[in-house]
């Protein structure tokens, strides 16, 4: 048994279905074997709210992940920035608990910060400017009050405009910053922190304040289009932390 496990940016989709096996078969082979597993973001290629919970294929991925909190799995939850209206209702069916972003968890011996990753990329003023506005209460109690479908079509259309205007080209603005990651370091007096979002699997180490303090990047899973993405990051009973792809194959990043 592991004591946790973190993954981030699946990206299910249903028109992604080696995606979504990948994703079923870590959480079957995998993390049932874990004390805790955390779920940190964009689990979903976009998520409309949980009267969505309808559709055959968001009720598998639910039932999926009850079955490892049912084996005996801590299953929790930060929210990304396609799945940010994730609310209690798919908490309760999915048998997980939400968490605030950031959050800091004691796994073993390290004080650990989780975030999705997408507040640190604080060069990028306009999305900052975009994510302020949908995380307001106000603005998702009125967004959630239109119907379904028109919600859908809301976020189809940002897709589509964000495809076209290639917003998501992998450029430095849309990395994390430097100065979000120590301030985040600072305040929270972790020395370990793990987040996804950026697509840039690394373990990247630092000294802060005098104290050494390590990065880690989970990588995304978009399997459909490039099979050797994917993966996860585990923490052992001994406090290893290491990184694993999707056969299950483990590298040692950091010794307890
Ligand atoms: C993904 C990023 C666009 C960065 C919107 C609810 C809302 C989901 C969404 C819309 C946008 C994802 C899903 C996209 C990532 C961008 C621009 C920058 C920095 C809602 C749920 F707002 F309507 F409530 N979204 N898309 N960016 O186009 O794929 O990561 S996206
Ligand atoms: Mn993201």
């Amino acid at each position: 048994r592991s004591l946790a496990l973190f993954a981030s940016d699946i990206h299910l989709h249903p028109a992604l279905p080696k995606t979504t096996q990948a994703f079923f078969s870590f959480l079957n082979h995998h993390a049932c074997r874990t004390e805790r597993l955390y779920l940190l973001g964009d689990l979903f290629e976009f998520w409309a709210g949980d009267d969505d919970l309808q559709t055959p294929f968001n009720q598998q991925v639910a039932s999926e992940i009850r079955k490892a909190a049912d084996a005996g799995v801590a299953v929790f939850w930060i929210a990304g920035n396609r799945d940010f209206l994730i609310g209690e209702k798919f908490a309760s069916e999915a048998k997980l608990t939400l968490l605030p972003d950031p959050f800091v968890a004691l796994i073993g011996k390290h004080e650990v910060v989780l975030t999705h990753g997408d507040a640190l990329c604080t060069d990028d003023t306009s999305y900052l400017k975009f994510r302020s506005q949908v995380r307001n209460q106000a603005w998702q109690d009125a967004f959630l009050s239109k119907p379904l479908d028109e919600r859908k079509s809301i976020i189809e259309g940002m897709r589509t405009d964000s495809k076209k205007s290639q917003r998501m080209k992998s450029s430095e603005i849309m990395d994390a910053s430097t100065q979000a990651i120590a301030d985040l370091f600072h305040e929270t007096k972790a020395s370990v922190m793990i987040h996804g979002h950026t697509h840039r699997p690394a373990k990247h180490s630092i000294e802060l304040e005098g104290q050494q303090c390590h990065r880690f990047v989970l990588p995304d899973w978009d399997c459909d289009t490039l099979p050797e993405r994917g993966g996860w990051i585990g923490v052992d009973l001994a406090g290893t932390i290491s990184r694993y792809d999707l056969a299950g194959q483990g590298t040692v990043e950091l010794q307890a």
